[in-house]
């Protein structure tokens, strides 16, 4: 029996408000997808229903250029936005099953000998009908479910989280690999002879995914063989600190970025006044314009009046400049800002 390859993906949050950079992956995950047997799409494709009102043609569009199965699984935020609108006003490629039905659904592609068992997200109900699950067939199984594995995966997610799958269904299924989404962190592991799989999220969907973010290109024979490929569209978060006033900032020209970087500057530090912070923001924004794909300030500079006029702080800064080549820049910027806020509060009594 010939080996079963998959393109495993999930949580790529296409959106209208970044549909350049959201299609720009997709294209991409497609093209990684040329090798492999089929792709599966463990929810969240879109952001919202909004989302895949607006771009379900251009999406199926891409998918139908694949000419072999697509396996669609609805994650919790194809239910955003959605009111009283049904999945039926849409219509898959041929290629596409897209399936958003609650409870279990088995998808046997005549091209695969594989079976898909999949659990969608299903709003406020996580549960399963036993007797759904197929008998044992012979083909190759796989479970493809949107949420959090519960009793194992919890502290990945947040507290709050309303999307679980249940431990059992993972053991009533009994499949060969379980490609899951949900979780916006890549990482795999072999359970009761299932490998369990999330990709993570394939773009950069908010500050903090730090990293490079993947799908995954699954080999199913004897044995299930996983490999991370990594997305270069999807470019990167990455956060660099600035204290304001002190740092020499055209030294930050030298970060390592890609067009696709989501870049955080986090600013801190103490400014005589508003405006001389807004003109160093203006500075930085200057810098990275082009450069990067997004740019925010997180803001948290301080202000005292005339700071910079005073002696002690000019001493400060000029005593901190010499020792600079000496430390790391965090331990650096850790100790400039603590001295700023130190004399801050004596120059204000
Ligand atoms: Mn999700």
């Amino acid at each position: 029996m010939k080996n079963l390859a998959l393109l495993h993906f999930a949580d790529l949050h296409v959106s209208e408000k970044e549909r350049d950079y959201s299609m720009s992956i997709l294209n991409e995950i497609i093209n990684a997808a040329s090798s492999c047997d089929a792709i599966v799409i463990a929810g969240d494709l879109f952001d919202s229903f909004s989302d895949m009102s607006a771009l379900w043609k251009p999406v199926m569009g891409l998918f139908a250029s694949y000419d072999r199965p697509v396996i669609y699984c609805a994650g919790n935020h194809e239910y955003l936005e959605k009111g009283k609108h049904s999945f039926s006003e849409f219509l898959p490629a041929d290629n596409v099953f897209f399936v958003s039905e609650p409870g279990l659904s088995v998808i046997s592609p005549d091209s695969l000998d594989t079976e898909f068992v999949v659990l969608p997200f299903y709003p406020g109900d996580s549960s399963f009908d036993a007797a759904a699950v197929p008998d044992f067939s012979g083909k190759k199984r796989v479970f493809v479910s949107h949420g959090t594995l519960g009793g194992m995966y919890e502290f990945f997610s947040n507290e709050d989280d309303f999307a679980v799958i249940s431990p059992s269904v993972l053991e009533a299924v009994s499949a060969d690999y379980a490609a899951l989404g949900h979780i916006h962190s890549a990482f795999y592991q072999k359970k009761d002879g299932c490998v369990l799989c999330y990709p993570g999220s394939s773009r950069v969907w908010r500050k903090g995914e730090s990293g490079k973010r993947s799908c995954m290109r699954v080999s199913l024979g004897t044995s299930v063989e996983v490999e991370r490929v990594f997305l270069d569209e999807a470019g990167e978060w990455k956060e660099l600190s600035v204290i304001a006033g002190a740092d020499d900032i055209f030294s930050l020209a030298d970060t390592d970025l890609s067009l696709s970087d989501y870049l955080t500057i986090r600013l801190d530090g103490i400014m005589d006044n508003m405006q001389a912070a807004s003109e160093f923001k203006k500075k930085i924004e200057e810098l990275f314009a082009g450069r990067v794909r997004k740019l925010d300030i997180d803001d948290n500079v301080d202000y005292l009046s005339k700071m910079s006029e005073y002696r002690i702080v000019k001493l400060f800064l000029k005593k901190m400049d010499d020792i600079k080549d000496k430390y790391d820049k965090d331990t650096w910027n850790r100790a400039l800002l603590k001295g700023l806020l130190e004399l801050k509060q004596e120059l204000s009594q």
